[in-house]
C-alpha cells in the first residue's frame, strides 16, 4: 500500500457554521472537496501518531463513500488507530460519549443534522475535540485558515475496508476497529437513568409511548434502550431504520416534518408520549396527548425536576441557554438559587461552562437538551429524562407543564423561520436593524413599548473568548422579547429566524393558543424588521 500526495488547489467556502461544514451533496463531490477539508483538519490538530480518532455518521447519502475517503487519508496521515461506528453508523451522542470514554483526540462525524439528505440533499462534516464537544470557533476559524492555503493532500491507495464487520484490521500501518455504534451509549444512559423504574413504566400495560426515528440514526438506538431493554412493544419505534435518504423525510423533529408523529399524537387514540430525534440524533422533540412541549419549556422542566433523577440527585451546578431560548430556565435557575448562562446558538458554547463544572443542563430553543454527561446534546437522553419523569409521577405530559406554569409562569413562544430567502436581502435586513438599535430605544410599536435593543455579543466566563453578531435582540416592557438572527446550517439562499417570547405570570392567561397570544408580537416583529419587503414572503416556512 502506498501513499499519494495529491497538489489541489484551495475552496473558499469551507468555513464551518453553527455546526460543521455542512453543504448540498453535489458541493461535497466535487473533486478534492472533501479531501481538502480532511487535510485542513489533520494538519491543524497536529501529530496523529498514537492518537486515536473516532469516525462515524447519520447513515445519509455519501456517509459510507466519504468515510472510505477519509479512513485512507487517516492512515496517510499517520494516524494509530481509527474507531469505525458499525456500518458506519454513531449518533452525534454516542460520538462524544465513545471520545469521552476512551480518551480519544477526537472525532469526525458525517452528518448536515437535520438538513434534508439525499443525492439531491445535504452533506457534513464535523470535527469533535478531546472533551467530545464540538470544535469551538476558534478551532473550526483555523480549519477554515488551513483550507484556504491548501496545496496538497496525502491519501493512501488502497482498497475499501468493510466496515461492516466487527473486529480489528489495519490499513497500512492504522489499526482499525469496527465498533459496535450503540452499546457504549446505552451503558451511559443506565448509570445515568433508573431502567428498573422505567421497565415499571412499561410493565403496566397503562402506559403507551411512539418514538420516531425519522429514518435517521437514532433508530438502533431507541430500539435498542426502550424495546429491548425497557419492554416497550416492538411498534413503539416507527421509522426506525436509517435510510441514505432518510426515507424521503426530512430529519427535523418539529411540528411541520414529523408529520405522522404529530397525526398520531393528535389523534383520539393517542398513546401517553411521543417524541423524535433528527438525522444524527442530538435533538429531541417531545409531545403529550394533542400537546406540544415546547423545547424551552421541556428545558426549563428538567431543570426543576432534576433531583428525581439519579444521574443528578446532588443537584445542579448551574444551567445554560442559547441566547434565542426562552426565559423558562431562568426562572427555574432563579428559584433552585443557581447559575444561568446566556450563549449564542451552537451547542459549541457550552463546552467550556460543562468543563468547568459551570452548568450541569444545557439546551437551545431548537429542540436540543444536554447534561455534563456528554458534550453533545442528546435527543434519546431527554426521552428517557421525560419517561423517568412520567415514571415519577405518573400524570400526563400536559399536566406536568401546566403544573410547571402555574409555578414559574408561562413563556409564551414561537420562532419563524423563512428558508431559503435571498441572502443578500436577508443580509441586509439585518444590517439595517443593527443601524437602527439606538434609535429602537423608547420606541412604542403596538402595544409594545422597546424598553431596550442590542446586538448579542458574548464573553465566555471561562476563556474570555468573545463572539460577536450573534443575533439583534429586542425587549420590550412588559417582558417581552423578539430577536432576529440568520441560521448558519442552511445550505441554500439564507434562512431568516425570528424569535418570539412573552411571559405571562397570570394562571387565568396562560390558556391561550400560543400564535394568538403572540399575534401582537408578530406583527411588532414585521414592522420593525420589514420582514415581507426584505424577503418577499408574506409568512414563514416553518412555525415551532
Ligand atoms: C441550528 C439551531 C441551533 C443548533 C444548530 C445545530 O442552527 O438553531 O440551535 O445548535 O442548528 O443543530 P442555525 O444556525 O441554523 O440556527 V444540529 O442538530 O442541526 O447539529
Ligand atoms: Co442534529
Amino acid at each position: 500500500m502506498t501513499i499519494k500526495t495529491v497538489s489541489t488547489i484551495p475552496f473558499t467556502d469551507q468555513r464551518p457554521g453553527t455546526s460543521g461544514l455542512r453543504k448540498k451533496v453535489s458541493v461535497f463531490k466535487q473533486p478534492n472537496y472533501l479531501e481538502n477539508f480532511i487535510q485542513s483538519i489533520f494538519d491543524c490538530i497536529g501529530g496523529l501518531h498514537g492518537k486515536t480518532l473516532v469516525f462515524g455518521g447519520d447513515g445519509r447519502y455519501h456517509n459510507r463513500e466519504a468515510l472510505q475517503v477519509i479512513l485512507r487519508m487517516a492512515a496517510a496521515n499517520g494516524l494509530s488507530k481509527a474507531l469505525v461506528g458499525q456500518g458506519g453508523i454513531l449518533s452525534t451522542p454516542a460520538t462524544s460519549c465513545i471520545i469521552r470514554k476512551y480518551h480519544l483526540r477526537g472525532g469526525i462525524i458525517l452528518s448536515a443534522s437535520h438538513n434534508p439528505g439525499g443525492p439531491k440533499g445535504d452533506f457534513g462534516v464535523k470535527f469533535n475535540v478531546e472533551n467530545g464537544g464540538p470544535a469551538p470557533e476558534k478551532v473550526t476559524n483555523v480549519f477554515y485558515e488551513r483550507s484556504l492555503a491548501i496545496e496538497r493532500y496525502k491519501i493512501m491507495e488502497a482498497p475499501d475496508i468493510d466496515i461492516d464487520t466487527l473486529g480489528h484490521s489495519r490499513l497500512g500501518d492504522m489499526d482499525i476497529e469496527i465498533i459496535d455504534p450503540v452499546s457504549d451509549y446505552v451503558e451511559l444512559m443506565e448509570i445515568l437513568f433508573d431502567f428498573k423504574k422505567l421497565r415499571g413504566l412499561f410493565s403496566t400495560g397503562q402506559f403507551s409511548m411512539v418514538y420516531d426515528g425519522m429514518h435517521a440514526v437514532t433508530g438502533p438506538y431507541a430500539k435498542a434502550i426502550l424495546v429491548d431493554r425497557l419492554g416497550a412493544p416492538e411498534g413503539t419505534v416507527i421509522h426506525g431504520d436509517p435510510l441514505p435518504d432518510f426515507g424521503g423525510l426530512h430529519p427535523d423533529p418539529n411540528l411541520k416534518y414529523a408529520k405522522e408523529l404529530v397525526e398520531i399524537m393528535n389523534s383520539e387514540v393517542a398513546p401517553d408520549f411521543g417524541a423524535a430525534s433528527d438525522g444524527d440524533g442530538d435533538r429531541n422533540m417531545i409531545l403529550g396527548k394533542r400537546f406540544f412541549v415546547t423545547p424551552s419549556d421541556s428545558l426549563a422542566i428538567l431543570a426543576s425536576k432534576a433531583e428525581k433523577i439519579p444521574g443528578y440527585r446532588t443537584g445542579l451546578k448551574g444551567v445554560a441557554r442559547s441566547m434565542p431560548t426562552s426565559r423558562a430556565v431562568d426562572e427555574v435557575a432563579r428559584y433552585l438559587g443557581i447559575d444561568c448562562y446566556e450563549t449564542p446558538t451552537g451547542w459549541k458554547y457550552f463546552g467550556n461552562l460543562l468543563d468547568a463544572e459551570r452548568a450541569t443542563l444545557c439546551g437551545e430553543e431548537s429542540f436540543g437538551t444536554g447534561s455534563d454527561h456528554i458534550r453533545e446534546k442528546d435527543g434519546l437522553w431527554a426521552v428517557l429524562f421525560w419517561l423517568s419523569i412520567l415514571a415519577e409521577e405518573r400524570s400526563s405530559i400536559e399536566e406536568i407543564v401546566r403544573k410547571h406554569w402555574r409555578s414559574f409562569g408561562r413563556h409564551f413562544y414561537s420562532r419563524h423561520d423563512y428558508e431559503d430567502v435571498d441572502s443578500q436581502k436577508a443580509h441586509e435586513l439585518i444590517d439595517r436593524l443593527r443601524g437602527q438599535l439606538s434609535d429602537l430605544k423608547g420606541q412604542t410599536f403596538g402595544n409594545y413599548c422597546v424598553r431596550d435593543a442590542d446586538d448579542f455579543e458574548y464573553k465566555d466566563p471561562v476563556d474570555g473568548s468573545i463572539s460577536q453578531h450573534q443575533g439583534i435582540r429586542i425587549f420590550f416592557e412588559g417582558d417581552a422579547r423578539i430577536v432576529y438572527r440568520l441560521s448558519g446550517t442552511g445550505t441554500q439562499g439564507a434562512t431568516l429566524r425570528v424569535y418570539l417570547e412573552k411571559f405571562e405570570a397570570n394562571p387565568e392567561r396562560q390558556g391561550q393558543e400560543t400564535q394568538e397570544a403572540l399575534a401582537g408580537l408578530i406583527k411588532v416583529a414585521d414592522e420593525i424588521a420589514q420582514i415581507k419587503s426584505f424577503t418577499g414572503r408574506d409568512k414563514p416556512s416553518v412555525i415551532t
